[in-house]
């Protein structure tokens, strides 16, 4: 079942960005979503597209972003105009590097000042309507969420009567952009604003449950982010706490470069619940799967989630513009099967993946993959 929303194409819109100091297209564009769309709905009946949204309000927002972060998001643009900004969006002018920080007490007085404090690179571009259009991603990601639990219960349910094993989890997926899993709880970044993922994670964990699972306390969750990039935000947003478990495959010298490492390992409750395994520059399907089913085998599966949540980026594809992998499109639904072996219901987020004349099929390979 595909859960998703017309504004994921209309809103945000940047004309451009900067990579490697050249002002180039936007590559997280609006075409992603339609691309992908297109693809899930000329596959038969295989995919149930809703694009009913549900409004959960800011709350579950709140649990994971903090506050003078969400009003800087949602003034940003408007003050930016104000103070002469380019009508492109807002973009850091100066950036409070740690190193300038150690010294600096002093707080950003203006937009050009904020716009620094609260995004850390040149690819988080804030236009017109980026609060909306990543408010709406985060609530139809908070709408599958829900409906996550749904299916759970009645798949609990039919493999309780015999009518159905545990090979077949139910799937959900969240067809958003803006995407999120660079977004911190106080900073944007890498295209993100609004952590899609771990504002669904949060809800999910935060729900009233008393039969839950085994030891009768909040639903367990895993995450595993298969984005080619490591998910920066979604490690810092759960960093010290063990559950969920956030686990990541990216590329070990790739963007954003200074998180990701094997050693960062959690702290405090969550030591030992952030697992980043990084790869090599050209990892190849073979690589790539065998990785990904150990990784499930030692830490996934030991850990016992009810849920799964999928970082669902196809950047790792061999002729991705900005990344660098060899994954072939006879990869995807490998990995898909992988997941799904897990045996556990699994809500798939979108998050990067940026060549647009394979897109549909690569994330669709991964859905149907997973589908059996
Ligand atoms: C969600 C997501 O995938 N965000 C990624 C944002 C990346 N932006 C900066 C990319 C810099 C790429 N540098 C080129 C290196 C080629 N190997
Ligand atoms: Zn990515």
């Amino acid at each position: 079942k595909v859960f998703t929303s017309t504004l994921c194409t209309t809103l945000h819109t940047p004309a451009f960005e900067f990579l490697s100091g050249s002002e180039t297209h936007f590559f997280e564009s609006p075409d992603r979503r339609d691309v992908i769309l297109k693809y899930l709905e000329s596959q038969g009946d295989a995919f149930e597209v809703t694009e009913r949204v549900e409004d959960f309000g800011a709350g579950p927002i709140e649990r994971v972003h903090k506050q003078d972060f969400l009003d800087y998001l949602k003034t940003a643009y408007e003050e930016w105009i104000q103070e002469g900004g380019h009508p492109n969006g807002v973009l850091p002018g100066t950036i409070p590097h740690y190193k300038v920080a150690r010294l600096g007490k002093l707080k950003a007085a203006n937009c050009l000042a904020k716009s620094g404090e609260y995004c850390f690179d040149m690819s988080a571009v804030i236009t017109k309507d980026t609060f909306k259009a990543a408010w709406n991603a985060a609530q139809v990601t908070l709408t599958a969420a829900k409906d996550l639990v749904r299916a759970a219960d009645e798949y609990e349910k039919s493999v309780e009567a015999g009518s159905t094993t545990r090979e077949n989890p139910p799937g959900l997926y969240a067809l958003v952009r803006p995407p999120g899993h660079h977004a911190q709880s106080d900073i944007c970044g890498g295209y993100c604003y609004l952590n899609n993922l771990a504002i669904a994670a949060q809800w999910l964990i935060d729900q009233p449950d008393l039969k839950s699972n085994a030891d009768g306390g909040p639903k367990r969750i895993a995450i595993l982010d298969i984005d080619f990039h490591h998910g920066n935000g979604t490690q810092e947003i759960f960093y010290s706490v063990a559950n969920p478990l956030y686990t990541s495959l990216h590329s070990v010298d790739d963007y954003p470069y200074f998180t990701g490492s094997a050693l960062e390992k959690g702290e405090g409750e969550g030591l030992g619940f952030n697992i980043n395994i990084p790869l090599v520059q050209a990892t190849t399907n073979d690589d790539y799967v065998e990785t990904l089913d150990k990784l499930i085998q030692d830490h996934v599966i030991p850990f016992k989630p009810d849920y799964i949540l999928v970082s669902l980026g196809v950047d790792t594809y061999k002729d991705d513009p900005i990344a660098g992998f060899l994954v072939t499109s006879e990869g995807y639904p490998r990995i898909g099967n992988s997941i799904r072996k897990i045996g556990v219901p699994t809500l798939f987020i979108q998050e990067g993946g940026y060549c647009i004349e394979k897109l549909g099929l690569n994330v669709g390979g991964i859905l149907l993959g997973y589908m059996g």
